[in-house]
């Protein structure tokens, strides 16, 4: 069984945002900077992190305005595409102009914690201009379930869009239903789901809550995905027992799949999915229930058959999007995982040795922000969206060594 890591040397970095000031207009105009000075306030020394940084972040508030933005992509041309949970999707451009809603996007199911959820663009959007996108798609009589479309962008409407895939059969509850989708290297799309709140549906293999899926791009389901040709099993699964996966991000140097979910009262976990594993929920979690109370299935922390977590959070963070900044040599950010916390207000960085995970460091504490999602950009730079009813894009430039 693999060994719970817990986030042992801590690296507790303060930040000291100097100061980060912005109008209440969107636009080019409200695009101020702010300087973040960093002092570290070392509590372990570790080896692969200087016991004393002198570094400089700048974040620079690219739009605000937005109606709680769940996603972010960038766009080859600098520019940005962001949804809203209620459902609409809009262009930012690179100075921080907002679209309207671009017309296509199909009806969404906007109530708990559904609407319109994440967006990548294919591999290959250069060329088709093709993009993926989640979201809580409306059934009969109050249902609703986890669905991807796909779509042709064009600079005021999605064209072609076409649903290929949602969680069938729906259920009646309004909340976890994940999702964020990655590819991997091999042009698999993998979508993450929650349990919906029907905590032992993550157990059941014919039902698509609480996994994750593995489908090629039009949809179809790969003939190598573990579950394929088992009786009462989903061909669609590649792995199960995941309360509510709101991460999921290929490493560029691995091509290994990572998903975050956050846990119930505590619990939140990093794994490495591989393919047909179970992740234990709800008969294993770190966590207890919003009462106090153990979970009612939960046999405890382990449970024979399932994986435990790569890395588990005794407090949950309220963990939500996340991405590897990698590729970068001599920058210290290089080889980190960053995720977006909610509960917690503020981003994590995770630094990476391989796949161990060796120190973490917390950011933007001081701007008191949910961070529901943070996407690495093709210029180094980080992306962040904050969920509030006047939700922000924002630029994050790495510090320098
Ligand atoms: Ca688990």
């Amino acid at each position: 069984m693999q060994q719970v890591f817990r986030p042992l040397p801590f690296i507790l970095l303060s930040l000291a945002v100097a100061a980060c000031q912005t109008s209440e207009h969107t636009g080019s105009d409200i695009a101020q900077s702010a300087q973040i000075t960093a002092e570290s306030a070392i509590s372990a020394p570790v080896q692969s992190i200087p016991t004393r940084v002198h570094r400089e972040a700048k974040i620079t508030t690219i739009a605000e305005g937005l109606n709680h933005p769940w996603a972010l992509a960038m766009l080859p041309d600098g520019s940005f595409l962001v949804t809203e949970r209620v459902g609409t999707l809009r262009r930012i451009s690179a100075d921080g102009q907002l679209s309207p809603p671009l017309s296509g996007v199909p009806e969404v199911f906007a109530r708990g914690q559904g609407g319109l959820l994440d967006i990548v663009l294919a591999p290959d959007f250069r060329i088709s201009r093709r993009i993926y996108f989640s979201f809580s798609e409306p059934g009969e009589d109050g249902t609703a379930g986890t669905a991807v479309a796909s779509a042709l962008l064009g600079d005021t409407e999605l064209t072609d869009v076409k649903v290929i895939y949602r969680q069938e059969p729906k259920v009646d509850a309004v909340n976890h239903f994940g999702s964020r989708l990655a590819f991997d290297q091999q042009g698999h799309l993998f979508v993450s789901q929650g349990d919906r709140t029907l905590r032992m549906a993550a157990q059941a293999l014919d039902k698509l809550q609480g996994k994750v899926v593995r489908l090629k791009p039009d949809g179809s389901i790969p003939e190598d995905n573990p579950f394929v040709g088992q009786k009462n099993a989903r061909p669609e699964i590649w792995s199960l027992g995941h309360r509510n996966s709101q991460g999921l991000a290929i490493d560029p140097r691995t091509d290994k799949l990572w998903e975050s979910e956050h846990g119930p009262r505590g619990g939140d976990e990093i794994n490495l999915l591989q393919s047909g594993k179970n992740y234990g929920w709800p008969l294993a979690t770190h966590g207890v229930d919003y009462s106090g109370r153990p979970i009612a299935e939960a046999v405890g922390k382990e449970h024979p058959g399932t994986e435990q977590p790569h890395y588990v959070f005794d407090v949950s963070p309220g963990l939500s999007g996340m991405a590897f900044y990698t590729g970068h040599p001599g920058n210290p950010w290089n080889d980190s995982l960053f995720l977006g916390a909610l509960a917690q207000r503020n981003l994590i960085r995770l630094k990476l040795q391989g796949d161990a995970i060796v120190g973490e460091e917390r950011l933007l504490s001081e701007l008191g922000e949910r961070i529901r999602d943070v996407r690495a950009g093709f210029d180094g730079n980080l992306y962040v969206v904050t969920d509030a009813e006047h939700g922000k894009l924002i630029r994050i430039e790495p510090p320098e060594s």
